[in-house]
C-alpha cells in the first residue's frame, strides 16, 4: 500500500516506518493514524519482518496529536480519536515483534506518547520530549498519563504533565524515559544495529520475553512468576531452543529458523 504520510522501508529483516509530514512537524492526524494503523497490521503479518524502527522526517519525531484537527472536535469526535490512537499505541505495545523508537526531534503529545509504546527508545541529542497538552486545555488522550508515570514514576510524570514542560534527551536520560542518547547522525545507525542485534536472536524467545515483560508490570509477582515459568518451558518446544543451545556447546553462532 502506498503511503501519503508515511515511508515503508525494509533493511534485511528491519522495517523502518517513517512518519513522513515534516511541514506539520509529522503532527498526527486522522489520515496519518490510519495510515499508522494499517502499516502496522500489515507489518504484524510479514513474516520477513522482525523488528521496526519507528522515526520521523526532518525535525520532528511527532508534534503531537494535529491541534488544528482536534480543535473543531465534538467530545463524541475527540472520544473516537483518543480510542483510535490509543488502540493502534497498544497495538504497537503488544504486537510480537521488537519495536524500536528512533526519536530525531520534537517528541511531544502523541509524539511522546508514541515512543513510549514502543519497546525500546533511542534519541539523538536534539530529542525533545513532552506533554503539552495542560497547554492547550487537554490532557493527554493516547495513554500518556498510564505509559509516562509507570516508566518515570508518578511524580515526575506528574510534574512532566501538570507543567506541560519540555526536556531535552539528557534530562530524558536521566529520569529513565530513553535508552540511550546519541549523537543525530548516529541515530539511525545505532538504532539499525540494535535492531539487526535483536533480529539475529531467536525470535519466538524475544515474542515470549516481550510478553512476560508487557504483561508481567500489570499482575502480581507470582502470577508474573508462574507466567514466566510457562513460557520458559514453552521455548523447550521449539527447534530454537535446540539450535541456540547446541550453537553455544559447538562453539558457532545459532542459525535460528524461529520455529
Ligand atoms: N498539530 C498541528 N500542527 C503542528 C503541530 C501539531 N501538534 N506541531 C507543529 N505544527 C505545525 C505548525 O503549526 C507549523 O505549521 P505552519 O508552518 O503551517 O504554521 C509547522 O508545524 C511548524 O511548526 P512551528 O513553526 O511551530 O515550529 P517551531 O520549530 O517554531 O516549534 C514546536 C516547534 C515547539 C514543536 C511547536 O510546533 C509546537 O509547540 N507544536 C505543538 C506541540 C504540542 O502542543 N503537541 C501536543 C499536541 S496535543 C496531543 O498530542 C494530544 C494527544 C492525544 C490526543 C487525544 C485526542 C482527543
Amino acid at each position: 500500500m502506498a503511503f501519503k504520510n508515511l515511508l515503508l522501508t525494509k533493511d534485511g529483516n528491519v522495517a523502518i516506518l517513517t512518519i513522513n509530514r515534516p511541514r506539520a512537524l509529522n503532527a498526527l492526524n486522522m489520515e496519518t493514524l490510519k495510515e499508522l494503523d494499517s502499516a502496522i497490521k500489515d507489518l504484524e503479518k510479514d513474516e520477513d519482518i522482525f523488528v521496526i524502527i519507528i522515526t520521523g522526517e526532518g525535525k520532528a519525531f511527532v508534534a503531537g496529536a494535529d491541534i488544528g484537527e482536534m480543535k473543531v472536535m465534538s467530545v463524541e469526535e475527540a472520544r473516537e480519536f483518543a480510542i483510535f490512537g490509543s488502540n493502534i499505541f497498544r497495538r504497537i505495545e503488544l504486537m510480537d515483534k521488537a519495536v524500536i523508537a528512533a526519536v530525531n526531534g520534537f517528541a511531544l503529545g502523541g509524539g511522546c506518547e508514541l515512543a513510549m509504546c514502543c519497546d525500546i527508545i533511542l534519541a539523538s541529542e536534539k530529542a525533545k520530549f513532552g506533554q503539552p497538552e495542560t497547554g492547550l486545555g487537554i490532557t493527554p488522550g493516547f495513554a500518556g498519563t498510564q505509559r509516562l508515570s509507570k516508566i518515570v514514576g508518578i511524580k515526575k510524570a506528574k510534574e512532566l504533565i501538570f507543567t506541560a514542560g519540555i526536556i531535552g534527551a539528557d534530562v530524558a536520560d536521566k529520569i529513565g524515559l530513553v535508552n540511550h542518547v546519541v549523537q543525530q547522525d548516529e541515530l539511525m545507525p545505532k538504532a539499525l544495529e540494535m535492531a539487526k542485534t535483536i533480529a539475529s536472536k531467536g525470535q519466538i524467545a524475544v515474542k515470549y520475553a516481550k510478553v512476560a515483560i508487557n504483561r508481567g508490570i500489570e499482575i502480581n509477582m507470582d502470577s508474573g512468576d508462574a507466567m514466566e515459568s510457562e513460557l520458559f518451558a514453552l521455548c523447550f518446544a521449539n527447534e530454537d531452543q535446540k539450535e541456540g543451545m547446541s550453537a553455544f556447546l559447538e562453539k558457532r553462532k545459532a542459525d535460528f529458523k524461529n520455529k
